[in-house]
């Protein structure tokens, strides 16, 4: 009899888990807070063994490579990459012996006139979102001061026909380089432009950036879809190759948080429109599971089946555009990506689950997502889909000097990298998915794509075309 009962038992359970998916089976193992706030604590800890070794190995430089224990820079000299990435994070954190350290650094020693062309997106999202957001959170002027010299220096970028900016830019003499680029580095901008109009008052970022995330759109194909590469001196598409992959994904990700973080409805408009053609064309149901694939951006037929580890930030945006069933749907079909060799691979094909690309470089998207679908569903199994992802993230990633990129995830070979996103998005995800909400004002803040959370209050209705 009691034989029986367990039977029925195991087969209620298997019952719930193939009904209702992967969070089904997650949500058998529900957390409550106490548990949830001992694994923020040693989600707290292990960022300080991370940071610990930054300041041991590398302090003052881009990069601790975590195996070899060297710092890196990335173009000769140091821009701080680290510190400013990781500076909101400590603050969150609650270290602020820490966080003073890194802030005084900064103040005493980033200067950016320096005659190194840098990329004008990776040091927007990383440098001057961080100056902009540990600004809103600490108050230190001199790190307003550093941003809007930083936007200053960044400007001569859009100085070309189309209003689209160059890839690189000088910072000492202006001059630029790199007119093939795509829309992501053109669209993934606004965000900390328009901050720093705000802070500052001059209209001149806002501006500038709002028209290079226009004209990006406006080169949209007649069936609402943008390529992946374009020159920006001709305005015209170099790859008809459409997605929500990487060199696209944030580009539509800032559509909608510019609407949400300044009220502006070109913004609004222009995600409403864009998501209408990426369920169309790039969705994809494969086997009863959500996926987005690739497509061309002239006839919206398939070209690859193809998903990864940077698309799996699209359920958080989805699920804050209040998309919530599309954005559980999508985030089930990432977390089978992972749990597939217990740590996700940087690309596979959703068709056949191979493995396209092996490595893992510590990506935060697919936490940056189970935080947003927790926060805005409410459901705790999502706290255990992340408890699942930290203690995998931990168990093959962490290393005595540091947290290391994986070689590939089928291995779990460790690379010797330590990307500075790691501070920036990766444990503050993590922290703050599992740490009680007045941690952060959720909806108080927009998060810029570093994750640096920038403060919500609208300027004023921009309408520029
Ligand atoms: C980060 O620099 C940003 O999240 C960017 O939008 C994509 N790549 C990395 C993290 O994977």
């Amino acid at each position: 009899m009691r034989r029986a009962g367990s039977v029925l038992c195991l087969f209620v359970l298997w019952f719930l888990a193939g009904a209702n998916g992967v969070l089904a089976r997650t949500a058998l193992d529900e957390m409550d807070d106490q548990q949830a706030q001992v694994l923020a604590e040693q989600v707290r800890q292990e960022f300080l063994h991370a940071w610990q070794n930054y300041e041991r190995y590398a302090w003052g430089h881009d990069e601790l490579q975590p195996l070899t224990k060297t710092p890196r820079d990335w173009y000769g000299g140091s821009m701080l990459m680290t510190p400013v990435d990781a500076l909101d994070t400590l603050i969150l954190m609650k270290l602020p012996v820490e966080a003073d350290q890194a802030r005084q650094l900064i103040d005493a020693t980033l200067s950016f006139d320096k005659d190194i062309y840098v990329k004008n997106f990776e040091i927007t999202i990383r440098l001057l979102g961080g100056l902009l957001s540990g600004y809103q959170l600490s108050g230190d002027d001199r790190l307003l001061a550093l941003a809007q010299d930083l936007g200053n220096r960044l400007l001569p970028a859009f100085h070309s026909p189309t209003g689209l900016p160059y890839e690189y830019v000088n910072l000492r003499t202006g001059k630029v380089r790199g007119a093939q680029t795509n829309p992501a580095e053109t669209g993934t901008l606004l965000l900390e432009f328009g901050t720093l109009s705000k802070l500052t008052g001059q209209p001149v970022y806002f501006n500038t950036a709002k028209r290079a995330l226009v004209e990006t759109y406006r080169r949209r194909s007649a069936i609402g879809l943008v390529g992946d590469s374009l020159d920006v001196e001709t305005g015209r598409w170099l790859s008809v190759d459409s997605h929500i992959s990487g060199g696209i994904d944030s580009y539509y990700e800032y559509l909608w948080k510019c609407w949400k973080l300044f009220g502006d409805r070109d913004c609004l408009d222009m995600w409403n429109n864009s998501l209408v053609a990426i369920n169309r064309y790039l969705a994809d149901d494969a086997n009863g599971e959500l996926w987005y694939g690739h497509a061309d951006m002239n006839t919206g037929k398939r070209t690859s089946t193809e998903y990864g580890a940077l698309d799996a930030f699209f359920p958080a945006v989805l699920a804050f555009a209040h998309q919530l069933d599309p954005a559980k749907r999508l985030q089930d079909s990432s977390f089978k990506m992972w749990t597939l060799n217990g740590i996700e691979p940087e690309l596979i094909d959703y068709r056949s689950m191979a493995i396209k690309d092996p490595r893992y470089a510590l990506r935060p998207e697919i936490v940056e997502s189970t935080y947003y679908l927790y926060r805005l569903s409410g459901n705790p199994s999502y706290r255990s889909m992340g408890r699942t992802l930290f203690r995998d993230f931990v168990k093959y990633c962490r290393t005595d000097g540091g947290y290391a990129a994986l070689e590939s995830v089928v291995t779990k070979r460790q690379a010797n990298a330590m990307q500075s996103f790691v501070f920036a998005e990766t444990f503050k995800y993590f922290y703050l998915l599992f740490a009680p909400p007045t941690t952060l004002n959720f909806d108080g803040v927009v998060f810029n794509t570093e994750a640096h959370p920038l403060a919500r209050i609208p300027i004023r209705n921009h309408r520029t075309r």
